[in-house]
């Protein structure tokens, strides 16, 4: 190759007639100032040396580049800025060639198209998810990606976010040349010198004639106008995507892009966008835990479930996913039958529904081994029980599995609120233990709460991290109390709900609210979904040690004295007339509501859907600020994480304590303070949410130490 200059994230060589300008900025190739400013100069560069005919783009590493710098948003902009260096590519009288062999997202993907040719390797992955993010791809994509694909391709694209491949990029018309590779430097310099051999000409995505028939354009972007007001619930961004689109239909593309720049802005300035881009981060911070830090996982291969019920099987599943071997026991031969058909329906339902062949079916199921024999995990690497909920009965387990695991192997419970170190006290090697607490159906559910008992090694920990990683789960590390982050922190706020149900407000009234704040489903459909009864069990075991001077609402338990458990008894708080899965209110469930009022001498009030939601959240942070005092959770972040992936918090909102950073902790406190006059036991608020008002900081600032 021949000289080379370098700032120091864009470098660029010369290889015959061709500028080679290599974009290296780890770990994703972000487009920061510095890359936009190395990118501007190679252009300059090449359009200054006259022996240059062609620019060739590409990216170090595994990616092209994966976007703008999600780090500067917020920020005061810096130029150049990145419409500007798109437009400049564009309008380059050299031929520009990008060449992508891996992610080419966002803004990476919109340099692409301000190219003139596009080349992919397989493992290429395009893309415009800018609104998982809140916004809308700034620059340029609205109005090129339409213009070259058209309407209907170009807003799935940008409204689903989802990558594409390769080949289907081909297909569609973002990628002009498919390349087998294994090599982008390689392909993209043949393809460059194929297309100056051909004399091929400078093509602009500005000029792509995809939206040439108008009223087809029209017609498309209507229909997807009605789709996406019925689907967005509350997102801001899917409708100015649309409105950006119909620029490009209606505005001279330089008109368009001013307005798309305009309608940027606007998502960019939204809480939603903080909110948004606070979980990006947050779901990989979570990952970061001194245990995985400190120390390497054991290895695993093989695993065991113990127990296959519902949870036992998902969990199953879920690890015969990753590629795992696993061995289910269960204590009869009946049991263990029952347990193997509710694997086997799992994939019977992807075969129906043509995403599974019946050949790949065979080939995972042959890693799995069902078993009514203890003695058959003398060689398993990690076991995860999965039996019911009782210590007594997970005690025994644990017995047994510390008389037949070999030395070293992980030794997991999938508890949901017991206590974990009396768990692993029932074993010679508490060391070894952790708690794995699935969401049900686990093999869905993202969220995975990794337990750490007082007396686990690091390495242990560090194997159940590996293991989420390899299940592509969102671990999220909790201490030991009952009900661990979330599960507590739900007890809290399921009770707010309650009095707020028991003061005035209906439960139909309370799910309105919460679906209105972004909720997919209000917290009594939920407690139908799941099963009354299951909460039930939870308050009977609580009930011995409850405080007697504290409030206790009783008409969940008067539901369930009535058999009333939810959907699968076809009523609970909802009625589930034959077949129906939304629920109907149910005049029976408002006349029991009303005796317990009366019954307690409680005249209903009104309720604002505004007080529904500042009474919940209140609760809601108050515990989660307990749970981060208390070192429960790590961070207020693991408790945003473990809301977002396994308790249905609006995305959009960043989760719960990102959301009270928004609204201010002095107001949460403020609200919490007027609540307590009413009930002081019950809202007392967290010390350590009267310090962080009192030192004026937020939230967040606990997200940053090291
Ligand atoms: C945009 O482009 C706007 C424009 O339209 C208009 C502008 C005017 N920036 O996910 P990973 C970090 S909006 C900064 O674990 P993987 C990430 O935090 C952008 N940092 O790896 C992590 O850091 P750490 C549109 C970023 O292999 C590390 O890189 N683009 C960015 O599983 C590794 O990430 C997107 O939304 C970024 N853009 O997945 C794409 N991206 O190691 C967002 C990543 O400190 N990115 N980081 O924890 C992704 O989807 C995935 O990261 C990707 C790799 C698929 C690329």
């Amino acid at each position: 190759m021949g000289t080379a200059i370098a700032t120091c994230v864009v470098t660029t060589a010369r290889e015959g007639r061709v500028l080679v300008v290599t974009i290296d900025n780890p770990p994703v190739n972000a487009l920061g100032v510095a890359v936009r400013q190395g990118l501007w100069a190679a252009i300059e560069q090449a359009e200054q040396d006259a022996s240059v005919d062609a620019i060739l783009l590409l990216g170090e590493g595994k990616t092209f580049i994966a976007g703008a710098d999600i780090r500067e948003f917020g920020k005061p902009p810096q130029a150049p800025l990145l419409p500007d260096v798109c437009n400049r590519i564009e309008a380059s009288p050299k031929l520009v060639i990008a060449a992508l062999h891996g992610a080419a997202l966002g803004g990476g993907l919109e340099v692409a198209l301000a190219a003139h040719y596009r080349l992919g390797l397989p493992a290429a992955k395009l893309g415009l998810p800018e609104v998982n993010l809140g916004l809308l791809p700034g620059a340029g994509g609205t109005q090129r990606t339409p213009r070259l694909i058209g309407v209907q391709a170009a807003a799935e694209l940008m409204l689903t976010g989802r990558h594409m491949g390769a080949k289907e990029a081909l297909q569609v018309g973002l990628l002009d040349q498919l390349d087998e590779g294994p090599e982008v430097l390689t392909a993209g310099l043949a393809y460059a010198n194929a297309l100056l051999a051909q004399k091929a000409p400078v093509r602009r995505s500005r000029d792509a004639g995809a939206l040439i028939n108008q009223a087809a354009s029209q017609a498309a972007l209507k229909v997807l106008k009605a789709e996406t007001a019925k689907k967005a619930r509350g997102l801001f961004s899917p409708l100015k995507i649309l409105e950006a689109i119909q620029g490009a239909i209606d505005l001279p593309f330089d008109e368009g892009l001013k307005q798309e720049r305009a309608l940027f802005l606007q998502c960019l300035d939204s809480p939603q966008r903080a909110g948004l881009i606070h979980a990006f981060f947050a779901e990989r911070e979570v990952a970061k835990v001194p245990e995985a830090k400190a120390a390497a996982p054991r290895p695993f291969a093989h695993i065991a479930v113990i127990g296959g019920g519902t949870m036992g099987a998902g969990i199953t599943v879920a690890a015969l996913d990753a590629g795992l071997q696993v061995t289910m026991i269960e204590r009869d031969a009946e049991s263990i039958a029952r347990g193997q058909a509710h694997i086997e329906k799992v994939y019977d339902g992807l075969i129906a529904k043509g995403r599974l062949t019946a050949q790949a079916k065979a080939t995972i199921m042959a890693r799995y081994q069902p078993s009514t024999s203890y003695d058959d995990l003398h060689d398993v690497d990690l076991v995860i029980e999965a039996v019911f909920e009782d210590l007594e009965v997970k005690k025994a387990v644990f017995k047994e599995l510390d008389r037949v695991c070999k030395p070293g192997a992980v030794l997991a419970t999938n508890t949901s609120y017991l206590d974990i170190d009396a768990i692993a006290a029932a074993t010679q090697r508490p060391q070894d233990v952790v708690g794995l607490h699935f969401f049900s159906p686990a093999n869905i559910m993202k969220l995975l709460e990794i337990v750490v008992p007082s007396k686990a090694q690091a390495d242990v920990v560090a194997t159940a991290f590996a293991l989420a990683q390899k299940m592509k789960k969102t671990p999220v590390r909790a201490g030991v109390c009952d009900g661990f982050i979330g599960n507590r922190i739900m007890a809290v706020y399921r009770q707010a709900a309650d009095y707020l149900m028991e003061d005035g407000a209906s439960p139909y009234q309370i799910d309105e609210a919460l679906r209105t704040f972004g909720y997919p489903m209000g917290l009594f459909q939920v407690v139908d979904l799941a099963g009354g009864d299951i909460g039930w069990a939870a308050r009977k075991r609580r009930a011995p040690t409850r405080n007697p001077q504290a409030r206790y609402v009783e008409i969940s338990d008067r539901l369930c004295e009535r058999g009333w458990f939810g959907q699968k008894t076809g009523r609970g708080f909802y009625l589930y007339p034959e077949g129906a899965r939304a629920g109907l209110p149910d005049p029976e469930v408002l006349a029991i509501v009303d005796a317990e009022r009366a019954r307690k001498g409680i005249t209903p009030r009104q309720f604002s859907a505004d007080e529904i939601i500042r009474r919940y959240m209140a609760a809601m942070i108050n515990e989660g600020a307990k749970v981060v005092q208390e070192g429960i959770a790590l961070r207020p972040l693991d408790v945003d994480v473990t809301f977002l992936s396994g308790y249905g918090f609006p995305r959009f909102r960043g989760g719960p304590m990102k959301y009270a950073d928004m609204v201010g902790l002095d107001q949460v406190l403020a609200d919490i303070r007027e609540f307590a006059q009413e009930d002081p036991l019950f809202w007392k608020p967290a010390a350590l949410l009267e310090t962080l008002v009192a030192q004026g900081v937020d939230f967040d600032s606990l997200n940053h130490r090291e």
